[in-house]
């Protein structure tokens, strides 16, 4: 039957990871996958998240029965409450709705898809950030949608573009889907300020455009939750219908277990009740019901006073480790007096660097330093320690130089 099929081919950042793995190198440094590591470069399971385990294992009614389609109850209220914010008119108004999905990724893919079944505007574009994560383009291209790009990255000021993203945004015809990062942007580490964020919000309504929001680092850009959730909260108050997806992997260190939700917020109770049917249709379908320990272990963290206090300081302890290794590299390219500028290392927010280095460049960060990186220059900076910070620094001043 399939001797046809052609190969396709690997995915970029898990096949750098095997790259390292088969790297014996004594110096050498994963700088590929958006995943925390300690300052010894080990993951590092959140203490908080040790509780929570557990308090459920001590847990005598917790049974292994099937979750409902659209998830554990709890963990659903909870992550639209963090997300919105707990004085949300949308929660209040009972027009937010949520889906538990396969962690952010499952939740970008329940999103499109419903879009792709149920966009009022047949063949709308859904425009996505130059550059953005790359699974942003395969989920809503695989669900048959045209995918388009908006301006994003501005390598002059290695900052935002936002008059390219502006009036990308204008020109596009009215009602298209806009995929937007809400804080801590994978890959550039660039975000807008809550000025510019006005301005986007002015142009997306006056063209009615449906803003999609895939928050993969709530509490990773700003060290705080709430100021990471600024953006979405604000286009809530300016009455925009919208998705968010949420991820769990990244602030929770639950990678594995695949712990998101799809946060929905609709004109009315009506409607929000009509999506959420929809999307637990399409779920029931594909995965029938999600699997329960990641959101339990959520839950239980985000309806516990006390420990959502902890929670928050295993966030600060691992944003402000990030920080601090901004800090030392920018020092430290300073110090070697590496040609170029460096500030945008400690400006940028979040688990990424966009250091601008060139493919070349990074190629012989690879070959001759082992240090694995993605080929348009971003870094993870969870992967930099007190270890390997120093060396890392002389590699870039080598490759900068040559
Ligand atoms: N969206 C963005 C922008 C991401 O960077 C990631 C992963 O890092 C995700 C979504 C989804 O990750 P996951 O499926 O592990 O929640
Ligand atoms: O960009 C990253 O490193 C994270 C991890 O298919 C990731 O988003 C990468 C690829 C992927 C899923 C997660």
């Amino acid at each position: 039957f399939f001797g046809q099929v052609p190969g396709a081919p690997a995915d970029v950042i898990f096949a750098l990871i095997s790259s390292y793995k088969a790297d014996s190198h004594a110096q050498k440094v994963d700088l590929g996958v958006g995943a925390y590591r300690t300052d010894e470069g080990k993951p590092w399971v959140l203490p908080v998240v040790k509780k929570a385990d557990h308090i459920m294992m001590d847990d005598d009614a917790l049974d292994h029965e099937y979750l409902p389609i659209l998830g554990l109850e709890p963990f659903r209220k909870a992550s639209v409450k963090l997300i919105l914010g707990a004085n949300s008119k949308a929660i209040a108004e009972g027009r937010a709705g949520a889906a538990q999905c396969i962690s952010g990724t499952g939740a970008v893919y329940a999103g499109a898809h419903f879009l792709s079944k149920h966009y009022p505007i047949k063949g709308a574009a859904c425009y996505i950030s130059k550059p953005t994560w790359a699974n942003h383009r395969a989920i809503f291209e695989g669900v048959d949608m045209q995918v388009l790009e908006y301006p994003y990255w501005d390598p002059a000021t290695k900052g935002l573009d936002l008059k390219g993203m502006l009036r990308t945004m204008q020109s596009a015809p009215n009602g298209s889907i806009f995929v937007i990062h809400p804080c801590a942007h994978n890959p550039t580490g660039v975000d807008p300020t809550n000025d510019q964020w006005r301005q986007i919000a002015d142009v997306m309504e006056s063209k009615g455009h449906f803003p999609f929001f895939d928050c993969a680092y709530q509490g990773f850009a700003s060290g705080s939750l709430d100021k990471d959730a600024y953006s979405v909260r604000y286009f809530v108050d300016r009455g925009f219908e919208m998705f968010i997806a949420q991820s769990f992997s990244k602030n929770f260190g639950l990678y594995s277990e695949r712990a998101g939700n799809l946060t929905i917020v609709a004109r009315s109770v009506e409607v929000k009740n009509r999506i959420e049917s929809q999307i637990a249709k399409a779920q029931r379908a594909v995965i029938s019901n999600p699997p329960a320990y990641g959101s339990r272990i959520v839950s239980v963290v985000l309806n516990n006073e006390t420990l959502y206090g902890e929670w928050e300081q295993n966030l600060s302890t691992m944003a402000n480790r990030i920080i601090g290794m901004r800090k030392i590299l920018f020092d430290e390219l300073i110090r070697l007096g590496t040609p170029g500028t460096w500030n945008h290392i400690v400006d940028q927010i979040g688990m990424f660097s966009f250091t601008g280095l060139t493919t070349s460049q990074v190629k012989v960060l690879k070959e001759k330093y082992h240090v694995y990186l993605t080929d348009n220059g971003r870094i993870s900076m969870a992967g930099l320690n007190s270890k390997n910070v120093k060396y890392f620094a002389q590699a870039v001043d080598f490759v900068v130089r040559n």
